[in-house]
């Protein structure tokens, strides 16, 4: 089955005013789909974070891949990193990572299998996602959204009623960086309390320095199950888990195979988080879960914010990994309204997706609803990410340096 078109469409979709260190989330959050034409007229689905230059690199890579097969994923790899050799690896493997979750989807297709059984067979046939609270303002544009505002404990708990209710999660994960540490450990403090069965994480996306993390970490010691990135660098995280209580996790400091050996001679960190985007496809990570069990490491799932065709890699990803035993991230709530898969494919029980047995990644594409974002895309006057600068409209000082505290 061979490819005869990679129809490449860059999206933009609502997003709530989610808070974190580097700003604030604008209106509308970028993606790109990918649908992988064959001659056979099955169609693969892909998707992936979005923005100018990622959208370059995928249109870069089109007409290499016209004309091979869809399970010739060597040679399509090959071909995506000759024809951009001019960035780096790391930019390679991210702008294959949607392509092979195209071609697995097609092949799924084609041989009437959920792409779970393409990467070796589940070994869970649901899993499990955890809340992902935010701290947020009411909404854009001085108007309130249904989330409401969070800036403090009882926001933060009542955003936490609102997702358990709707999807039923049994863990949570805070993105912090926003207010200073000791704030941020009070309000992790009274979510504990108010959920005390839950596993809970903060992520402070590095913005404290080691010594804060250090002293921070001792504070949070047996509320968290873990800490995620809570300083910058590989030197920075082995300096607090040496003197830190409680695991460190990480989807800043280890990002591919290369970061791994210094991070386990440095003894860095106890837990990573695989994200298939970042990682180079769904296989990669699926490698990454033996290394992380040979190493006695952890393994999470990252997630930024995405739709249901992400969400359905993700969830077969996640469904054939057996060292994946942390509940995953997801952004999906805060944008599932805006999704362009038919509904019904992926739905939450119990804070868990049961994994599509239906061919490929059993999802189907809305094609109006992809038309739509697209427009949104084409309407928006900047194809770059910029919490920052959204953020400066309301504090004119605002700086994302890190580490800030
Ligand atoms: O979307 O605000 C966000 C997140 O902070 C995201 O950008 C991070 O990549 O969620 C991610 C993380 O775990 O670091
Ligand atoms: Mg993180």
């Amino acid at each position: 089955m061979v490819i005869e078109d990679l129809i490449i469409t860059p999206i933009a979709f609502a997003d709530p005013p989610l808070l974190n260190v580097w700003g604030t989330h604008e209106p509308t959050a970028l993606r790109v789909v990918l649908q992988l034409a064959t001659d056979e007229g099955i169609v693969g689905l892909g998707e992936a974070p979005g923005g100018a230059s990622r959208v370059e690199r995928l249109m870069q890579i089109r007409e290499h891949v016209v004309g091979l097969s869809v399970f010739d994923l060597g040679r399509i790899e090959a071909v995506v990193h000759s024809a951009l050799a001019g960035v780096g690896v790391r930019e390679r493997l991210a702008a294959y990572a949607p392509l092979e979750v195209a071609c697995l989807d097609a092949q799924g297709k084609a041989l009437a299998l959920p792409v779970s059984d393409l990467l070796g067979g589940r070994v869970r046939d649901r899993v499990e996602y955890s809340a992902y609270l935010f701290y947020k303002w009411a909404g854009h544009d001085g108007d309130s959204d249904e989330w409401g505002e969070a800036l403090d404990a009882d926001g933060l708990v009542a955003e936490a009623h609102t997702l358990i209710s709707e999807y039923g999660f049994r863990s949570l994960k805070l993105k912090g960086g926003v207010f200073d540490p000791a704030t941020e450990i009070d309000h992790v403090a009274q979510l504990h309390d108010a959920f005390p069965e839950f596993p809970l994480r903060l992520d402070p996306n590095c913005a404290w320095s080691v010594e804060t993390s250090i002293k921070s970490a001792r504070r949070l010691d047996g509320m968290l199950e873990y800490l995620e990135d809570p300083t910058p660098g590989i030197e920075g995280m082995a300096a607090v888990q040496a003197s830190s209580p409680l695991p460190l996790a990480t989807n800043m400091c280890v990002t591919a195979f290369d970061d791994l050996p210094q991070a386990i001679d440095r003894r860095a960190i106890q837990i990573v988080l695989g994200d298939h985007h970042a990682w180079g496809g769904m296989r990669r990570v699926a490698q990454l879960g033996r290394i992380c069990e040979t190493w006695r490491l952890g393994l999470a799932m990252h997630s930024n914010s995405h739709l249901g065709i992400s969400l359905a890699a993700m969830t077969h990803l996640a469904s054939v990994t057996p060292a994946l035993t942390f509940a995953c991230d997801t952004h999906y709530p805060w944008n599932a309204a805006e999704d362009l898969v038919r509904p019904g494919a992926l739905v939450f029980e119990g804070g868990a997706v049961a994994v599509p047995a239906a061919p490929g990644l059993g999802v189907e594409l809305v094609e109006s609803k992809l038309a739509e974002l697209h427009e949104r895309y084409l309407s928006r006057k900047s194809h770059l990410r910029s919490d920052a600068a959204y953020r400066r409209t309301r504090e004119p000082g605002f700086n994302p340096t890190v580490p800030r505290w």
